[in-house]
């Protein structure tokens, strides 16, 4: 039986799904071949574009030149989830080994649309480059005093929970898996990382909620996977102890674990957050991370699934006067000891740079430096520090910067992450998902980049622009390629300089406050005094970070002048007037760049208001609004960052422009 398409509620955007995009499947004459319960969500999908479209669809009828297009299981050698692409007398055939296969090959017509029944087309061979490609939802099943319903969500409530108890609509959570099989993503967790008591129970009495959203994700290729709490055993199971390798502690989570996948034969796994500002962890027993993941590892081994053990471990009661202990150090210093010890279904998730999200880091220097362990790389989709989705902030560069960059190994980024591509979802209840529309742009690009870590992120940006705006005119899509192409670009001129990172308020990290953080325990300093400012992380005279990269970049980084210009503040402290490769001084790069982010979105939200005949009314209206806010907000940054900078350096603009 084919599986309907699910049906939006009302007032919800189709996101990079609308109707029109199956237009050219829709009209035409499609034959499904092969059964395996996704064929039906296929079947489904060309059935529904069938009825609006005036096309037919049938099953496993016999060959023959009567069909526009084929969708057929059976060539082995793709994998579970590849699939080949040809066109060649008039039929369009798209064959897969499995059901996953399929689907991901109907999206790929449905992205070629109209270009898929043209001509001839040689055959191509597509698979993911990542086998997994994983979102991480910080959704909290209750209400969190601090942190509210979804730990920096931007989008509204969670698809999830609502108020301490699982929504009842599954069809919106259908038609979450649905946007996200269309982009690629085949895993979702669906809770916080940080797990509260309410959402520690989603692991033992409350699984049956998690099996229904994995009932609901199942058809489109997802995996359900479970945040858990370290203490698990002592707060839900009543033992004394969560020591790692205590006896009574394995045998606990081992039956735990045989439940969960009871309920949920496909199961993905666990992911933990341990030792890590506040969760409990193997540290109280004095075990290690290796130790405490292969606990995990091992209870889910039998069944097939996979422990996600993040490496954000650092020390988050940090005395800023203590110049020793630096941050970004952290996970290098903790996980590089423990390589080779972890088990084969243990990964190592990390954070794609070594402190937190900011705008602009460098790239892990953990990244390569395991190769005995499996590695995942982690980014951040929901914009808490890009931006909070009420600021276009496309985030596919700087993705594809971090996928691509080369770490001593030789091999990139995106090939290290043996153990997949995760982000930070930022999706929610949100009628746009995204709050704001254009930030559904990262949700579609994180998902083509995990199956293409190589893909050219402009290109991806093209796709997303062409299924959302089906049949866009050249000034569309060119609008949209003008006010996202260069928005995080934007985003860094005009927020905290040169890789310094943080100069955010405190708390909900919206908005700027050069020293907000600057006399905390966090381990986010500047250090700006009078003479200059930055961190200095050199091996020569400063924190050492610079050596836990192999070289080139140890030697590059190292010195103040060999370190790239966007990473100056990060790695060194130098004077205002040291004098940047771009030829400008620090203090003139600070001033030049926060005027320029200003004009930038100034002219962005222009640009949008010229697009208003082409965009449906209540879209264009959201956005216009936000681009209000992104507006004030970016000359708070401005003026705050000039205002302190000249401030503290007297050293007056060289063009003469108003610094209050
Ligand atoms: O970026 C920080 C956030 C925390 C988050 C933490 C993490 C889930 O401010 O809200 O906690 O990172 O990644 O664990």
């Amino acid at each position: 039986m084919p599986l309907p398409v699910p049906v939006l509620p009302e007032g919800v955007d189709p996101a990079w799904l609308p109707p029109a995009a199956f237009r050219a499947i829709g009209g035409r004459r499609t034959l499904i071949r092969g059964s395996a319960s996704l064929v039906e969500t296929v079947h489904g999908e060309v059935a529904e574009a069938c009825r609006r479209f005036g096309g037919r669809v049938e099953r496993d009828g016999p060959d023959g030149g009567a069909y526009d297009l084929v969708l057929a299981l059976g060539a082995g050698g793709l994998g579970d989830e590849g699939f080949s692409c040809v066109r060649e007398g008039g039929t369009t055939t798209v064959t897969a080994s499995g059901g996953r296969g399929l689907l991901y090959g109907l999206f790929h017509v449905v992205r070629l649309g109209a270009d898929a029944f043209r001509g001839e087309r040689a055959r191509e061979i597509h698979r993911p480059a990542l086998a997994l490609r994983m979102l991480d939802h910080w959704d909290n099943v209750a209400v969190h005093p601090v942190m509210g319903q979804v730990e920096r969500g931007y989008a509204g409530g969670s698809l999830f929970w609502d108020d301490g108890r699982a929504r009842g609509d599954l069809e919106r959570v259908r038609a979450y898996g649905r946007l996200l099989a269309a982009c690629g993503i085949n895993a979702v967790a669906v809770n916080n990382v940080n797990v509260h008591a309410t959402e520690a129970r989603l692991l033992t009495d409350r699984i049956g909620e998690v099996a229904e959203i994995a009932g609901a994700l199942r058809p489109y290729g997802i995996r359900t996977h479970l945040s858990v709490s370290f203490a698990a055993p002592v707060v839900l199971g009543r033992l004394s102890t969560a020591d790692p390798l205590d006896g009574a502690v394995r045998d606990w989570w081992a039956q735990v674990t045989r439940r969960v996948y009871e309920a949920i034969p496909d199961f993905g796994g666990y992911v933990v957050k341990a030792d890590s500002e506040g969760q409990p962890g193997p540290f109280a027993y004095g075990r290690s991370h290796a130790d405490g993941a292969n606990l995990l590892a091992a209870a889910l081994e039998p069944f097939g699934g996979t422990v996600h053990w993040r490496a954000f471990v650092y020390d988050h009661h940090q005395d800023w006067r203590d110049r020793t202990t630096d941050r970004a150090r952290a996970a290098h210093d903790h996980f590089v000891p423990l390589d080779g010890e972890f088990a084969a279904n243990a990964v190592l998730q990390v954070k794609h740079g070594p402190m937190d999200f900011q705008a602009r880091e460098p790239v892990s220097p953990l990244i390569g430096a395991v190769p005995r362990t499996r590695l995942a790389v982690e980014l951040q989709a929901t914009q808490e520090y890009t931006g909070q989705q009420r600021h276009v902030c496309w985030l596919g560069p700087m993705w594809s910067e971090v996928l691509r960059f080369r770490p001593a190994s030789g091999a990139t980024v995106g090939e290290t992450a043996r153990g997949g591509l995760v982000a930070v979802s930022n999706a929610g209840a949100d009628p746009f998902w995204t709050g704001h529309p254009l930030a559904q742009a990262n949700l579609y690009t994180f998902g083509r980049l995990a199956w293409r870590p190589d893909a050219g992120p402009r290109e991806v940006l093209g796709e997303w622009i062409a299924l959302t705006f089906p049949g866009a005119p050249a000034r569309l899509s060119e609008g949209l390629h003008a006010v996202l192409d260069g928005s995080w670009r934007t985003y860094e001129k005009y927020t905290a300089p040169l890789g310094v990172g943080f100069m955010v308020q405190p708390g909900h990290h919206y908005g700027p406050s050069v020293d907000g953080y600057e006399y905390s325990p966090w381990g986010t300093y500047h250090f700006a005094d009078r003479d200059g400012v930055g961190v200095d992380r050199s091996v020569a005279r400063g924190t050492g970070y610079a050596g836990q990269y192999g070289k080139p970049w140890s030697e590059l980084y190292e010195s103040p002048g060999t370190c790239p210009d966007e990473l100056l503040l990060f790695f060194h402290h130098v004077p205002y007037g040291h004098v940047l490769k771009s030829g400008k001084t620090v203090i003139q790069h600070i001033y030049d760049t926060h005027f320029e982010g200003v004009e930038e979105v100034a002219e962005a939200s222009r640009v949008w208001t010229g697009l208003a005949d082409l965009v449906e009314p209540g879209r264009h209206a959201r956005v216009a609004e936000l681009y209000e806010e992104q507006l004030r907000c970016a000359r708070e940054w401005r003026d705050q960052i000039n205002s302190y900078f000249f401030r503290k350096s007297g050293v007056p603009d060289a063009r003469g422009r108003r610094i209050h």
